[in-house]
């Protein structure tokens, strides 16, 4: 039985506004995306998964759904739509869609019949509740973006629930209206060919119904990752969670070989309930542990160790660097380290998700006060930009605006973009984008990278070694973390492997003896029998 095509896959997700604008507005569109899936097949990606670009007053930008059914005019149509998935399909690329079924846009036709009225059929599709005691919110739940979780809602005299802005108002989850609701929409795309979902906060679908308050969490700063401020909030984490997620399964189970993958920001120990009892949840429960980690040796071992003795039988691993919500891998550990860190994505057990843009080094922009777009810095500015600067626009060229557009893109480029670019790393000796092609293409041609089992070997001296293995060969690997050179004494049995290749360009055929000398930040890999 041939492995699922999502296990062996490498999924590349596209933020549509800042991939490829085709029209001269500044920002990326659907036939944009469709004119660099040759790319795309150069580079040797094997599915996209594109964030929203159905009709939405973008105030969170997309994630604000207000018709689940179509495309917003800004990124096309559904004609586009259609083109641009039989054009993937037919070089054979997959399309993952995000499912955004938590909120929707306040301007979404559900919401405003069900602000109507307290009689309207719908009030029971959101989350309205009479004041408190003390006139204030129902409880003490805060918003993912600043503020309190409620907002009132005059007309009605009620107050309602929101995770994130106020005008992404919760859908009640309790309610089998909402489900069925939410089920005929992924119909309606699957019916279209998308090969599966991604699915926006998808612990966050049941709320706790006695809406208890929460302790405060007085350790709590606007620092603190976002979701330290939500754990206490969902702190019950839901046992009916589990069965809504079964049930988005059951509808892709409609259809073959689709993929369910689940936005997850929780400890390991909590992420593995998500594959669901008997795997009927996520194939792929979001593991984000390497956009938080500390970045040594050591610590990537012991996560890596954890984790794969946290998936439950028959479950399949992922792994993440970078996302349009966190700042890019590059921006955390410097452009030596991120040359490490898309070698260990690419050869750790699993299915690996590329950031559009980590291919070609894209690190941080500076985005001036006057430009800040991201709605949760606009809420809170003491968190600085926000998001913005893991959203820029990818750089095709060193034409103007680096080939994204004819038009000032929506967010500035990177200050080295005449360089840093795909035109001019494409054929740049060394350059990051050569050797994130050379290790995909690798992994491709490797059975015991795309399903081999994964072993620790050391991770002393900062040096992370393991082995992928199956029955027919064994790959090597070993990253050095220090900023200075490393010896790293290997399996006495690897004197017949060589060096495949290494994240500093060519090391020449040199045997490997019992010795393998690594420079200052150096990964190899090695091909052994
Ligand atoms: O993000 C969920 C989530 O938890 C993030 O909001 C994260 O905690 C936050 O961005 C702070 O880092 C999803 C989407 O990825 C994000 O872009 C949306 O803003 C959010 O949900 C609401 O839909
Ligand atoms: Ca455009």
């Amino acid at each position: 039985m041939p492995d699922a095509w999502w296990k062996t896959a490498v999924v590349y997700q596209i933020y549509p506004r800042s991939f490829q604008d085709s029209n001269g507005d500044g920002i990326g569109d659907l036939e944009g995306i469709r004119s660099r899936l040759d790319y795309l097949v150069w580079l040797g990606v094997d599915a996209i998964w594109i964030s929203p670009f159905y009709p939405s007053p973008m105030h969170d930008f997309g994630y604000d759904v207000a018709d689940y059914c179509d495309v917003d005019p800004i990124f096309g149509s559904l004609a586009a739509f259609d083109r641009l998935a039989a054009d993937a399909h037919g070089r054979g690329i997959k399309i993952i869609l995000d499912l955004v079924p938590n909120h929707t846009s306040s301007s979404h036709a559900w919401f405003m019949e069900s602000r109507g009225s307290r009689d309207n059929p719908r009030r029971g599709w959101y989350i309205w509740r009479d004041p408190g005691p003390n006139g204030g919110p129902p409880n003490n739940w805060i918003s993912n973006f600043g503020g309190p979780a409620w907002t009132f809602d005059d007309a009605t005299g009620q107050y309602y629930y929101h995770a994130y802005l106020p005008t992404q108002p919760d859908l009640n989850w309790r309610n089998p209206q909402v489900r069925e609701a939410m089920h005929e929409v992924m119909r309606f795309w699957l019916k279209r060919g998308v090969d599966g979902f991604r699915v926006d906060v998808i612990w966050h679908l049941m709320k706790d119904e006695l809406l208890r308050d929460n302790p405060p969490n007085p350790a709590w700063t606007p620092k603190d990752p976002a979701i330290e401020r939500l754990l206490p909030v969902y702190s019950a984490d839901q046992p009916e969670v589990h069965d809504v997620i079964a049930g988005l399964r059951r509808v892709l189970d409609e259809f073959d070989a689709r993929v369910l993958i689940g936005e997850i920001y929780l400890p390991l120990e909590r992420l593995a309930a998500y594959y669901g009892k008997d795997l009927a949840g996520a194939h792929l429960p979001f593991n984000f542990q390497l956009l938080e980690v500390r970045w040594s040796a050591k610590a990537i071992a012991r996560l890596a160790e954890t984790y794969e003795a946290s998936i439950p039988e028959g479950g399949w691993p992922n792994w993440v660097l970078s996302n349009h919500d966190r700042p890019r891998i590059a921006a955390r550990v410097g452009a030596a380290q991120a040359r490490i860190a898309i070698m260990l994505l690419l050869t750790l057990r699993g299915t690996p998700t590329l950031y559009y843009g980590d291919e070609i080094g894209l690190s941080e922009v500076e985005v001036p006060p006057e430009r800040i777009r991201d709605p949760w810095a606009l809420r809170e500015p003491d968190i600085g930009v926000g998001r913005d600067p893991a959203r820029s626009p990818m750089q095709w060229d060193a034409g103007a605006f680096a080939g994204f557009s004819t038009h000032e893109p929506w967010l500035p480029l990177t200050d080295d973009w005449l360089t840093r670019n795909v035109e001019t790393m494409r054929v740049a000796p060394g350059s990051v984008l050569r050797l994130f092609r050379t290790l995909l293409w690798f992994r491709r041609s490797r059975s015991s990278l795309r399903s081999g089992d994964w072993r620790l070997l050391s991770a002393e001296d900062d040096i992370l070694a393991y082995e992928r293995a199956d029955s027919r060969e064994r790959t090597i690997v070993a990253l050095n973390f220090a900023a200075a050179p490393r010896q790293w004494r290997h399996p006495d049995d690897l004197r017949d492997g060589l060096i495949a290749l290494s994240t500093q360009g060519d090391r020449g055929s040199d045997p490997i003896g019992p010795i393998l000398n690594l420079r200052a930040d150096e990964g190899v890999v090695i091909a052994a029998a």
